[in-house]
C-alpha cells in the first residue's frame, strides 16, 4: 500500500472494502484524502497546497504537535506536521479499532535536532483507520520517553480541514453556549450565543471544554459531518475568509468558500506527562446524508 505521491514523497492508500479510502503522507504522518464510498472527497486539500519540507501541507488533517498554534515558544502548531513519519509494523496494542482492517500505524520519534528546539524524548503512535461504514478514525498515542525524570506539557490539534460546498450555507451544531477564546481579539474569552454557528465572516475560535460530538451540516450538500472526540477537551474552528486566503501562498483565493477547519484539539490547559506516562485522544469522522441526522 506503499506509494510515491506528489514530488515522490510516499503516501499510504487506505481501502475499506465497501469502498471508501483515506491517503496518508508519511511527511507529516498526515491525512490529505478520504473519500466516500462513493467516492467523492470530503476533505479540503487547496489546489496550491506545497508537497515539500518544511512546508505543511495545506489541507486534510495536519497534526499540530508538540504546540498548537503559538501558544508556546516553538514554530507555529508544532514540528510533528513537517516531520518524516515511519510506518510501524507491530505497535503496542490499541485497546480500541479493533474492527477495522483498513489501518496504518506511524511512528514519529524526536530527532537530534529536534531535541535542540524540544528537549524531550518521546514516542507518538498514530494509527488511521477506515471503519466499516467508511468512518474515519485517528487515535493518538504519545508517550514520554525521557529518561532524566522529566515530565513535559504539550498542546494539540487535529488540524482538520472538511470539505463544504459553500461556507455560507453551513451550520455547526454542539458548540453553542459555550466559552471561547477568541484569536481576532488577543484571545479574549467570550461566550457563544445560544443559535448554531454560521460564517459571514473570518472566524478563529477555541471553544473551550466542548461536548464530545460536533455536527456540522453541508444545506447544499445534504451532508452532515459527525466529529467524535475523546480525550480532547476542546475545539478550533477557523475559516481564513476572503483577506486571509489572498495573503497564503499556499491558499487559492476563492477556497475559503469551500473549507471549514473543525479541530478537535487540547490548547487552554497543556497536557503533561510524567516519564513512562501516555496521552490518548481520538477522533472520529463520519459523514452521512443530512436527513439521517435527527432534527433534520
Ligand atoms: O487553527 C487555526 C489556526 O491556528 C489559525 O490561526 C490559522 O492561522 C491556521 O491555524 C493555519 O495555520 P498555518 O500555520 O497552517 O498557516
Amino acid at each position: 500500500t506503499l506509494s510515491k505521491g506528489i514530488n515522490g514523497l510516499e503516501k499510504v492508500l487506505l481501502r475499506e472494502s465497501r469502498g471508501s479510502s483515506a491517503e496518508v503522507y508519511l511527511y507529516g504522518g498526515h491525512v490529505t484524502s478520504w473519500k466516500n464510498e462513493h467516492g467523492e472527497e470530503l476533505l479540503f486539500l487547496s489546489s496550491k497546497a506545497i508537497f515539500k519540507p518544511p512546508k505543511a501541507i495545506r489541507g486534510g488533517i495536519p497534526i499540530c504537535f508538540p504546540q498548537f498554534a503559538n501558544h508556546g515558544t516553538l514554530e507555529s502548531h508544532g514540528f510533528a506536521r513537517n516531520r518524516f513519519w515511519t510506518i510501524e509494523d507491530d505497535p503496542p496494542p490499541f485497546p480500541t479499532n479493533n474492527l477495522s482492517k483498513a489501518f496504518v500505524d506511524l511512528i514519529l520519534k524526536p530527532s537530534e535536532e529536534d531535541l535542540k528546539i524540544w528537549n524531550h524524548s518521546f514516542e507518538y503512535r498514530l494509527r488511521v483507520a477506515l471503519g466499516p461504514a467508511g468512518d474515519l478514525m485517528l487515535t493518538s498515542r504519545i508517550r514520554n520517553t525521557n529518561s532524566d525524570g522529566k515530565p513535559f506539557s504539550f498542546t494539540f490539534a487535529y488540524h482538520t480541514y472538511l470539505s463544504v460546498s459553500d461556507i455560507s450555507e453551513v451550520r455547526v451544531e454542539g458548540l453553542e453556549t459555550l466559552d471561547y477564546l477568541d484569536n481576532l481579539r488577543n484571545k479574549e474569552r467570550f461566550t457563544e450565543q445560544g443559535d448554531a454557528l454560521t460564517f459571514e465572516s473570518e472566524v478563529d475560535k477555541i471553544y473551550l471544554s466542548t461536548p464530545t460530538k460536533i455536527a456540522i451540516i453541508d444545506h447544499e450538500k445534504k451532508r452532515t459531518f459527525v466529529l467524535r472526540k475523546d480525550g480532547i477537551p476542546d475545539a478550533v474552528v477557523w475559516n481564513p475568509w476572503d483577506k486571509k486566503a489572498k495573503a497564503m501562498a499556499d491558499f487559492g483565493d476563492d477556497e475559503y468558500k469551500h473549507m471549514l477547519c473543525v479541530e478537535a484539539a487540547a490548547v487552554e490547559k497543556s497536557i503533561t506527562l510524567k516519564p513512562g506516562e501516555e496521552w490518548k485522544g481520538r477522533l472520529e469522522l463520519s459523514a452521512v446524508p443530512s436527513s439521517y441526522c435527527s432534527g433534520q
